[in-house]
This record gives C-alpha cells, structure tokens and sequence, in this order.
C-alpha cells in the first residue's frame, strides 16, 4: 500500500490535530455518537494513544470503545479528484462514519487502512468525521489478550473461594497476554489525500546487484477507467536528482492493468548499514506521478551467515517500543530521531519492531540513516497456558494470515527491513506439532507475499528447544533467552554455563541463531559493589559476561537486548512503573549497561565480526 505523497499530482491534506473524544460502552457505542456531533466531548490529541493523555484513571484503564470526531472542509479546486481517507493505524479495531454513513471497519491495530470516500464528500460545507474505536483483546485479537479475567503477570492464586469470588465480580476489563501496556486510539496520521481518477495503484521493487550495476526490477499497478492499453514510465533518480536510468512498460486491460520491466544503473551506490543511499523510482502514469525511494541491497541467509550486499552482517542493537509519556504508542518523529541517534551513540545497526509494525514514517528514517529493521507482526501472547492448546483456543488463523499479508504490502520497498518475523514468543513446546502445523504455512506465505524474498524468522521463548520443532525450521534461529535474570537469576556463572549447553545444541542446526531478547530488569540509580539483580551493576555485567560467551560460537550472529528503553507495561507485582529492561530509561537517560554496551559495540564491525574467530579461542 503506497503512503500518500504530496507532489505535481497528488494532494495530501493533514487531519491531525485536536479531536473531539468520548468513551462509549464496553460491547458497543451508541448510533448518536457516531451520526451525530457528540454531545460531551473531551479534547484529544490525533495522533497519540488516548490513555495518558488526562490525568482520568478511566481513560487509562478503559475497556471498550470510545468516539473520535472532527470535521473538515474540502478545497473546491479539488472537485474532479479520486479522495482517499487514510489512516496510519487505529488500535486495536476501528468502524469509521462520514456524513453519519458508515465507510467499514478495520481489524488490528498497527497496519493502515483506507475508504475512497470520492462520493462521499460533500463538495461545499462541513463534513462530519467519526471514528468508533475498540480496545479490547481477546483470543481473536493479535496482540492476543486473556479470557475469563486470567491475568499474565497475575499472583492470584486459583481456587482460593474469596479470590475466585471478587474475581467474578470484577467488571471487565482488558487483560494483555503481552508486557506492554494496551495503549489505544487514533495512533498514527490521518490524511486525506488525492490521486487522479486514472492512478497508479502499487509499486514493487526488487534490485539485484551484477558487478558494479545495479539491477531494479519493478512491478507497477494501475487502476483506469476505460479499458485501454496505456504506457507507464519509470525514471531512476539519484541522491543528486539526477536521471541514472529510464524505462517504460505498457499496462493493459486483459493484464490486469499490471506492467513490470527492468532499470539498469550503471555505477550504482549500494545501500548498506550506516552508509544508506537512496534513489527515487519517478513512476508516471497518464496525470498520476508517485516517487518511490528505495536503496540497491541485497540480503541472504547462506549456512550459517546473514549476507547484507554478500558480506556477513553482526547485528547488535534492541528489541525496542512504539512507547513514550503522554503520547503512549502514537507517532513522534522527534522522538524516533533521536531514538535513532542513540543507536549512533552505542555502535548500534539495527532493531526489531517488537511487537507490531511501527509507524511508516520510522521505515523512511531507517532507510535514510542505514538502520536495519526486522519488521514484526503484532502476533504475541499466541500462548494460553494451563494445559490450554493456543492453536486450538485462539480465533486468530484468518487475521494472522491478514497482518502478515499487509505489513509486507506496506513494508515490501524499504531497504531498511532485511527480515520479517512472523510471531514473537508463541508457545512451540507444549503442542510442538500443532505449533509447526500452524507456522509451516505462515513461513511460506511470507515468503510467497514478498517479491524481494527476504529471510523469514519466528521469536522463539525460553523454552525446551528440544521439544520445539518450529524454531528450526526457520530462516534464522531468533531467540528470547533470559538464563541469569528469569532462569538462573542471579547467578552469572550458572547462566552462561546453561546458555553454552543450549548453543551446543543450535550449532547443530546448521543455522544462524541470533539473541532477539536478553536482558535484566533494572531501576536506575540502584547500585551495589557485589552486582545483584536489579542494580545497574548487574545489567552491565550481565551483558558483557552474555557476550563474552556468544562471541566464542561462529554461527552466532546477532544480539538484540531487551529492551532500548524502559516501557510502560500493565501494572502488577513484577513490574515496578513499568518494565525496567531498558538501557535507557524511559526518557532516554543512560544507565550503566547502556556506556558498557557502547565500548563494547564499538569495537564490533557490522560486518565480517565472526571472521575474526581466531582472535577468540
Ligand atoms: C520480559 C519480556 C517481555 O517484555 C517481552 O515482551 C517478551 C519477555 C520475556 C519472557 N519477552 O518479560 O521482559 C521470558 C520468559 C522466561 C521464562
């Protein structure tokens, strides 16, 4: 899906700003709120999460829908164009009204989605904006959220009569199977914006790279109004603006209006880790212009080596989060830059999108600043526990297949994003066979949606790799390990040494394996001379000791810490304000493992860091 672009054919017009607000019922909201303006609004910033926004302890733990509303005129010298009402993502289920007549609705809360409300419009006066918006997770939801009030991080005790009793008579309430906090509402950018009538609908590219040409594959799709055959043209632009290639490609009605063809750049700049350089693909079509950046790279994963342009890459960097005050997960640019200035600060290349697609615009950074990204679907907490089969239970099949379908649409161009991962931290071990029954397919449809056919992973948690059968099968080993902060706690020496049994067993896979969690929760400003748990002596350590041991083991190719920053999670008696895995606090003061990691990322390269094995034994 292409992001909307102001340019000589197209307008993008910003619906941001202050909205109107109302919490509405838990099952539903009432007909008024949507058709009508809404008799009690709140002011409510567009886009940002709700819930912290007032101090309303209702509006934090709200459970169900609540109302967005805003109006708006549309410019008259915009009469004749296609218009298209966009939004970035709306957490986790939106139902969206114009004029008081209903445009449909949207399931998952970190893709975006889109209406032609061309006809819906009205051409003079004031239109009326609705968006319901709903909350709650469940069993069907990705992220997943408990049933029957069963609490993740709970210590309630079961069969206890005066627990199981208050626990009845609880009102409902959202219950995350997941460790970040269930920030909802409008999340990221509105627009409002136009094509021609006659449009350029998607544009695939794939690059190849042959000595020291690049090769630029691309797919374009059209839509036309009448059924003739029409030509497409691509014009290949440098950083400079400059024209490096040219070509063109008939659409036709009985191809479905669909062309693909080949640029050439002739002396072509790669895009690589902190090096990024990006060209612009200018496609025309009739009135319709729409400038695609992309970068020349290639990836694979060949033995046990993840290959960026063909040479070996070492990731070292987070987990991170969509998650800071006020705002909760709503977009901020300012803060995505300087997130990404701290990884300059730590050496660090990459990152993955835990747990959900983030927002576009953090993609176009990416690209821009060499950062790579591997981007995740919002599947987390596919786990129900007491004896309970998750791929049986959960009602998640369909709308699984669907999130991994559109990130890859909406992701598919940036040269930032190297890999996709299907899942994070689903149970593998206690129905190892239903798992692998149930990932098998979802593995290859990634594959199947991506043109450029990136590596295609799953996040596997701590758990008896022995009896996990899914993990392996994957592109690269991803794992969650926490052996001396959850497992073996405390104990370093303890730690490393089950961490060395366990890598014993994934050399054999003949795979790369990477960390994508390990970590240690730490409050700053705690210190202490003999390192135990929660100081920031222990977190330090905890990550050089971790590092000592993988830097030892060849097909070991990456480590992703948990987390960049602190987050806000659910409250309960294992989080204290908030999950404290961060190397940063949450506003992005560091704490000493943060100036440890740096010296020690300093001194990896990017590349070719397992070459230099000898240096280790
Ligand atoms: C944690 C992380 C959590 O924040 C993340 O979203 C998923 C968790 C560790 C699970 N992975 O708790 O900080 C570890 C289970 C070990 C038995």
């Amino acid at each position: 899906m292409l992001y909307p672009q102001l340019n000589e054919s197209r307008m993008r017009i910003d619906l941001n700003g202050i909205w109107r607000f109302q919490t509405a019922g838990a099952e539903a909201y009432e007909e008024n709120q949507v058709k009508k303006p809404l008799s009690q609004p709140m002011t409510m910033a567009v886009p940002a999460s709700y819930n912290d926004q007032k101090d309303d302890v209702n509006l934090r733990s709200h459970y169900g829908w609540a109302v967005y509303q805003r109006t708006f005129k549309v410019p008259r010298h915009l009469q004749g164009e296609r218009l298209i009402l966009r939004f970035g993502a709306v957490t986790h289920q939106a139902e969206v009204y114009l004029n008081g007549q209903y445009l449909g609705s949207h399931k998952g809360g970190f893709l975006p989605f889109e209406f032609d409300v061309t006809e819906r419009i009205l051409k003079k006066g004031e239109n009326l904006l609705s968006v319901a918006v709903d909350n709650r997770v469940n069993f069907g939801t990705l992220p997943v959220g408990n049933e029957n009030n069963v609490a993740f991080f709970g210590s309630d005790n079961p069969g206890i009569p005066s627990i199981e009793l208050a626990k009845s008579r609880c009102k409902p309430q959202n219950k995350p199977n997941f460790d970040f906090f269930n920030y909802a509402g409008i999340i990221r950018p509105v627009w409002l914006y136009t094509t021609p009538k006659d449009y350029i609908q998607d544009i695939s590219l794939v690059t190849e790279v042959d000595g020291t040409d690049g090769i630029v594959k691309f797919r374009v799709e059209t839509v036309s109004s009448e059924a003739l055959e029409r030509q497409v043209q691509i014009t290949i632009l440098d950083e400079d603006g400059q024209t490096v290639a040219e070509s063109e490609a008939a659409v036709k009605p009985d191809e479905d209006f669909q062309c693909t063809g080949i640029c050439v750049i002739s002396g072509v700049h790669l895009w690589n880790p902190g090096a990024a350089y990006l060209y612009t693909a200018r496609v025309t079509f009739g009135e319709d212009v729409y400038e695609q950046t992309f970068g020349v790279r290639t990836v694979e994963v060949k033995g046990t080596q993840f290959l960026i342009n063909g040479k070996p890459l070492y990731f070292k960097d987070f987990g991170k989060h969509e998650d800071s005050f006020f705002r909760g997960r709503g977009t901020d640019s300012c803060l995505n830059v300087k997130d990404l200035s701290l990884f300059r600060w730590m050496h660090a290349n990459s990152f993955r999108t835990s747990h959900y697609p983030y927002a576009e615009e953090m993609y176009d950074l990416c690209d821009r600043e060499g950062i790579i990204v591997i981007d995740e679907t919002p599947a987390v907490g596919i786990g129900a526990g007491g004896g309970l089969n998750a791929y049986q239970a959960m009602r998640i099949h369909d709308h699984h297949r669907d999130v991994i379908r559109d990130m890859i649409a909406r992701d598919k161009n940036h040269p930032c994003v190297v890999m996709w991962s299907l899942a994070n931290e689903p149970d593998l071990e206690n129905f190892p066979q239903d798992a692998l029954d149930y990932f098998t397919p979802l593995y290859e449809l990634a594959h199947s949606c991506d043109p450029q056919n990136r590596p295609v992973t799953l996040v596997c948690c701590q758990n008896n790799y022995e009896k996990d059968l899914t993990t392996r099968t994957m592109d690269v080993v991803c794992l969650n390990r926490y052996y001396g902060w959850y497992n073996l706690g405390g104990d370093l020496d303890a730690a490393c040494d089950a961490l060395n049994t366990e890598l014993d067993f994934w050399e054999k896979q003949g795979k790369p394996v990477m960390f994508t969690e390990y970590g240690a929760d730490t409050y700053p400003g705690i210190h202490n001379t003999n390192g135990e748990m929660f100081s920031e002596e222990y977190q330090a350590d905890y990550y050089l000791r971790i590092g000592a041991e993988i830097d030892k083991r060849t097909f070991f190719i990456g480590e992703q810490l948990w987390n960049f920053a602190d987050f806000a999670t659910i409250q309960g008696p294992m989080r204290v304000d908030g999950n404290k895995k961060g190397v940063l606090t949450r506003d992005r003061r560091p704490k000493l493992a943060a100036h440890a990691l740096r010296r020690r990322w300093s001194e990896i390269p990017d590349f070719e860091y397992k070459r230099r094995e000898k240096q280790f034994f």
